[in-house]
Parts: structure tokens; C-alpha cells; sequence
């Protein structure tokens, strides 16, 4: 049987890494787009370039693409003529969106754009599929205890509005043109390989560390922001599922439980065994190692954001239906394991 091709944009990112590794298994050749960097960004997918297997049989392939840059995509489009597309590649980071607003919407919005254009453009509208990875961000601060493919969107960052962008023209390529074009509305999803300014990772590494002896303290913001955390390998093998329906149709993908940044750090301890007592309060909050006394975390006004999401907890009751959706991870298996993975780094 022929294979299947897919390129991934956002490659060398979590979710990209993961993806590649699942679309292999399935015996895909994969395409995978990376941007240019001054050092190597190739850390979570040099495993895969250095399997013999998957080198000999020419399953993977890295091209150099910048969402910015139309003609990149546009080449790279019409030269490899791919089944599925899954455009992974974002400035992700909610905080530097505030930042870079232009340069986000460029990528985030336009982006995608570009990839949509050079399907229907390219006459590919019957053959190539296309993936948007959407977000629970677009919600912002709903009224609603649960959020799903029902709830009114109310970004509340130029990350959120770039990414309603894309998502609402995704919808627009389908319903216009007959592209088989979906958008996965993912909630906030983790693993080892989380980039390390998100703030499960940061949690993870700074506590580690602390516990280690290599570091004093770490700093936090929002204590309170509540998030429904799942984990990235779960998360991507919804994104293939989704294309590989007969219909394109969009989901939520979440766990359906929400926790606090508070509790998240409070779970962390308990797995390494730290004894922490919070004190203070607002911005003169800090968190006390009981058995030294020592300050370990402190509240520090640079990680606020000028608009906070407060609140999110998504209900995937379409993906469980259709999807058969069922994550294997729960909130505290995920600390679990990127806790031991960071232990297993450091040690
Ligand atoms: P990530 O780790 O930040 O990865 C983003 C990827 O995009 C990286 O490969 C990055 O390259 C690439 N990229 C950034 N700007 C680019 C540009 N201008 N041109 C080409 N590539 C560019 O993000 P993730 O967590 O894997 O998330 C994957 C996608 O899902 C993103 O679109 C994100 O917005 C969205 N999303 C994520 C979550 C979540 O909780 N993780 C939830 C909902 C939606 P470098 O490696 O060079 O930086
Ligand atoms: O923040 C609070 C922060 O940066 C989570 C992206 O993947 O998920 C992600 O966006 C919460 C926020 O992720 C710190 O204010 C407190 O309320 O880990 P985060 P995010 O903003 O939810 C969505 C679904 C995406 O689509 C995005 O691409 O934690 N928080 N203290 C902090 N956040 C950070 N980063 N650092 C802190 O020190």
C-alpha cells in the first residue's frame, strides 16, 4: 500500500516532536518544516534522525520554512504534495504575545492562511488535508464551568486573536472551498518535552532543581489561574484521529478537570517530597520549605500578564463520542513523569 505523506510544521516543538514520532509508527513519510536558528533546535526529534530504520527507509525528511514566508510554503507544498498537513507551528507563548503582537499575528494568523491559499491554489483542495491547532485560549474568560465546540469565543490576547483568526478562516477554507480543514481546540496539554518558559515545566525544573541543591528559589505569577492540564501524547494522536474522519468537523480536546497553579506546585512537592508552607499574601506571597525555613517560591509582579485567562475546563463529550477519546494521563501521573524526567536529567 502506498504511503501516506504528511508534513508537520512546528516540528522541533512539543507537539511536533510527538506527532512526527506517532505518524512514523503508522508508516508515514513525514516532511517536517523547522525555521532557521543561530543554534540547533533540533533537540526533541535528533532521536528520530539518528534511527537507523527510519533514516534507511527515508520516512522523514527536514526542510527549512518560516510561517512568515509564503514562498517557503508554497514551494515546499507543491514539491512534496502531501496528504495531511498539521500546522503545529505558532509563537506559543501567551505572555510574549503581549510583546510581539505584529509578529504573532503574523504567524499565527497569517500563517496558516498562507498554508490554506497554497492548497486551493495549488489545485490540492481533494487531496490534502489540514490540521489547525486551535485553542482553549480563544475562550478567554468565558462565563461558563465548562467550555466546549458550543461556547462563545472572547479572546483576551493578541496570541488569542491571532489564533481566532486562523481558526475562523479554517472554517471559512472548508465551508468555501470543500478543503478538508479542521480545527483541534486543545486545552493546555504538557509532557517532558514542554517548552521551559510554560509554566508546568518551569514549576517542574525549579522545584527539581531546588530539591537538588542547584538552585535557592524560583519566582511565580498567578497563583490562582486554574487550567485543564493534559498530557501531549494523548493530544496528538487526537490530531490524527481528527483527520481521519469522513467528515471535518472540529472538537475540543481536554480532560474535563481543571486545577490551580497553586495546586499544580502543591502536587510537585508532595511527589518530591518537599514539606511547603504558603505565606503572605497577593503579591507578598512566598512559600516556605518547613524543614530549613528557607523561602523557596516567591509571587513576583513580572510573570502577570496585562490580561489573565483565569479560568478554563473544557468538555470533550463530541471527541469521546467520535473519537473515542479516553486520555491515559491524569493531572497527577503527568507531574509524575515529568518530575522523574527532570530528576533523571539533573541527577
Ligand atoms: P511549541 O513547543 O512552542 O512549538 C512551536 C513550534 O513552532 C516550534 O517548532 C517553533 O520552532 C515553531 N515556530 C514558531 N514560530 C515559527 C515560525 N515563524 N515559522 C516556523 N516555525 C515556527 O508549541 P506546542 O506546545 O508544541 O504547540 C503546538 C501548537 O499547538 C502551537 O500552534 C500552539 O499555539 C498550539 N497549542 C498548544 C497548546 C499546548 O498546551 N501545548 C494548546 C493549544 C494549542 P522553534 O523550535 O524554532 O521555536
Ligand atoms: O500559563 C500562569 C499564567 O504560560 C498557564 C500555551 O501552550 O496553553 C498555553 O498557554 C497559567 C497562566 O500557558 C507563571 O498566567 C503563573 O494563567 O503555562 P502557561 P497558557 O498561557 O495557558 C494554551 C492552551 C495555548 O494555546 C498556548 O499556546 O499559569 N502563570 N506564573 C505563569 N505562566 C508562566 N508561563 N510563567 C509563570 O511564571
Amino acid at each position: 500500500m502506498k504511503k501516506k505523506i504528511a508534513i508537520i510544521t512546528g516540528i522541533t516543538g512539543q507537539d511536533g516532536s510527538y506527532l512526527a514520532e506517532l505518524l512514523l509508527k503508522k508508516k508515514y513519510i513525514v516532511h517536517g518544516l523547522k525555521r532557521r536558528s543561530s543554534l540547533f533546535n533540533t533537540e526533541r526529534i535528533d532521536h528520530l534522525m539518528l534511527d537507523r530504520n527510519i533514516f534507511q527507509n527515508k520516512n522523514f525528511f527536514l526542510h527549512h520554512a518560516d510561517m512568515t514566508d509564503s514562498s517557503s510554503i508554497n514551494y515546499l507544498i507543491s514539491k512534496i504534495k502531501p496528504d495531511e498537513i498539521y500546522n503545529l507551528a505558532a509563537q506559543s507563548h501567551v505572555a510574549v504575545s503581549f510583546e510581539q503582537p505584529e509578529y504573532t499575528a503574523n504567524s499565527d494568523a497569517l500563517g496558516p492562511l498562507r498554508i490554506l491559499e497554497a492548497i486551493k491554489n495549488l489545485n490540492l483542495i481533494k487531496k490534502t488535508k489540514f490540521y489547525q491547532a486551535s485553542t482553549s485560549e480563544l475562550y478567554g474568560n468565558s462565563d461558563k464551568k465548562f467550555q466546549d465546540e458550543t461556547t462563545k469565543f472572547s479572546p483576551s490576547s493578541p496570541y488569542a486573536t491571532a489564533k481566532l483568526y486562523a481558526h475562523w478562516t479554517t472554517i471559512n477554507y472548508r465551508e468555501s472551498y470543500g478543503i478538508f480543514a479542521v480545527n483541534g481546540i486543545l486545552f493546555n496539554h504538557e509532557s517532558p518535552r514542554r517548552g521551559e518558559t510554560f509554566v508546568s515545566r518551569k514549576i517542574i525544573i525549579g522545584l527539581t532543581k531546588i530539591k537538588l541543591g542547584l538552585q535557592d528559589y524560583m519566582t511565580i505569577g498567578n497563583l490562582e489561574a486554574s487550567r485543564d492540564w493534559g498530557h501531549a501524547i494523548d493530544y496528538v494522536e487526537m490530531m490524527w484521529k481528527m483527520l481521519q474522519q469522513k467528515t471535518p468537523e472540529d472538537f475540543v480536546i481536554s480532560t474535563g478537570k481543571t486545577y490551580t497553579v497553586r495546586q499544580f506546585i502543591n502536587y510537585a512537592c508532595k511527589y518530591l517530597s518537599i514539606k511547603i508552607l504558603w505565606q503572605g499574601e497577593g503579591l507578598n506571597e512566598y512559600c516556605i520549605d518547613r524543614s530549613t525555613g528557607k523561602k523557596i517560591i516567591v509571587v513576583d509582579k513580572k510573570h502577570f500578564r496585562p490580561n489573565e485567562v483565569h479560568y478554563l475546563r473544557g468538555r470533550s463529550k463530541q471527541a469521546q463520542k467520535k473519537l473515542k477519546w479516553k486520555p491515559k494521563y491524569n493531572f497527577k501521573k503527568i507531574i509524575e513523569e515529568m518530575v522523574d524526567s527532570e530528576l533523571k536529567r539533573f541527577k
